[in-house]
């Protein structure tokens, strides 16, 4: 073998190359005193400790606490620039939906985005993958959005591909064009929305841009009637679906991804008892994202009951200029414990398989068995526990992506 890590304290572990819902999202595999071994970027073993196993690196992990990589499946990754300039409008009370309705807020990151080179945002997605894999995370999700053109869409998802080329991290891409109405299509919001269907979806698609297609279906954003028209468009142009629903307010956002055979359902803080036996029927993942319901002062999702109403929960940071600018999944983490009432075993099948199975990765990542992907985490904690308990500071003391 390439790689063998010893004296692994506990590893903890969710089993299986599908999502887990129900009582089984809490069912982790853990094993004290265990060993991994790996060759060619592939675990070949995991279980307790074998002295007869030989490799030629050694990793001594002291008994600390060894996980899967963390998977985060929802980002707005690359952007040009920041929103700071909004932040004295956010601490007088200005809602974030307001600030979008004054042409601020995502708007004013598509300035920024087409004002940036694509050679830039390569760099400073660049940048923030190093940072984001020094807390634990070794595959990202990327949403365009911040482009709303075909030409500055297609710069986004470039950069995207650039950078699962050239970055360790795996990146999942993720078409968002229909993020909000740019400016220049404000009052013509279904001349945009047939530009969207008609010229821009088929030519990411043909071109292989991107594996899915999400929506912003909210008030004053998408309404459900228009996101069901481009969401039907995307799945005939062969696009995997995702869509934000219910993140503000309750307009039926839950039940139009369940209607729409959505593999996800992101945010959802908002989402009606009805919308949750929508998602728990046809099998569409929960994408929890409670650092933007700290970040926005909103409540959060209601995770307990999606569990317990069989909904596979997967939690993510929804790193993004506005809502949420932090890319650290140990916030969100800390957070689906404490707010979302979730135990640490469930919430740690839910940064990893459950997250995976939210980009269509599950066969590969998600858990530590032989023949996943080497994606490992090693932790300064001696237990599952440790690390929720603790909070606000980085606990991850070693990644490895591919067994490097
Ligand atoms: O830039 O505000 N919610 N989209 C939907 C976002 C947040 C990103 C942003
Ligand atoms: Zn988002």
């Amino acid at each position: 073998m390439d790689l063998l890590l010893k004296n692994i304290g506990v590893l903890a572990t969710p089993v299986g190359t599908a999502a887990q819902k129900g009582k089984a999202q809490g069912e982790i595999l853990s094993i004290d005193n265990a060993m991994i071994g790996v060759k060619d970027g592939r675990i070949e073993y995991v279980g307790p400790a074998d002295e007869s196993l030989t490799a030629s690196e050694i990793i001594d992990c002291e008994n600390a606490l060894v996980t899967p990589g963390l998977v985060d499946a929802h980002t707005h990754l690359i952007f040009g620039g920041w929103r700071q300039n909004e932040f004295g409008l956010k601490l007088a009370g200005v809602p974030y939906l307001d600030i979008l309705r004054q042409g601020g807020g995502i708007l004013s990151t598509v300035d920024s985005t087409r004002a940036e080179s694509e050679k830039n945002l390569v760099k400073k997605g660049y940048d923030l993958l190093e940072e984001m894999m020094k807390h634990g995370t070794t595959t990202v999700e990327c949403k365009s959005g911040y482009g709303l053109d075909y030409e500055n869409e297609r710069k986004q998802l470039l950069a995207a591909q650039e950078l699962n080329k050239i970055s360790p991290v795996d990146i999942v891409s993720t078409f968002m064009g229909a993020h909000a109405i740019p400016r220049e299509y404000a009052g013509n919001r279904e001349a945009y929305i047939d530009l969207l269907c008609n010229e821009m979806m088929p030519a990411i698609a043909a071109e292989n841009l991107a594996e899915f297609c999400d929506i912003f279906c909210e008030t004053a954003v998408f309404s459900p009637d228009e996101s069901r028209v481009i969401l039907a468009r995307a799945a005939e142009l062969g696009f995997r679906l995702k869509a934000h629903v219910d993140e503000i307010d309750p307009i039926g956002g839950a039940e139009l991804a369940a209607e729409m055979n959505c593999l996800s359902a992101e945010h959802l803080i908002a989402a009606s008892d009805e919308g949750i036996s929508a998602l728990s029927e046809k099998g569409v993942i929960a994408v929890l994202l409670p650092a933007t319901s700290f970040y926005l002062g909103k409540p959060y999702a209601r995770a307990r009951k999606m569990i317990d109403e069989n909904v596979a929960v997967a939690v993510a940071t929804d790193f993004n200029p506005g809502s949420s600018p932090n890319f650290n999944m140990q916030l969100p983490m800390n957070l689906a414990c404490l707010y979302g009432r979730m135990t640490p075993a469930e919430t740690l099948t839910a940064v990893t398989l459950n997250a995976a199975a939210a980009i269509g990765r599950e066969e590969t990542i998600g858990s530590i068995e032989a023949g996943k992907q080497a994606d490992l985490v090693i932790w300064n904690a001696s237990d599952l526990d440790m690390i929720f308990y603790r909070y606000g500071s980085n606990q991850v003391k070693k990644v490895f992506k591919r067994g490097k």
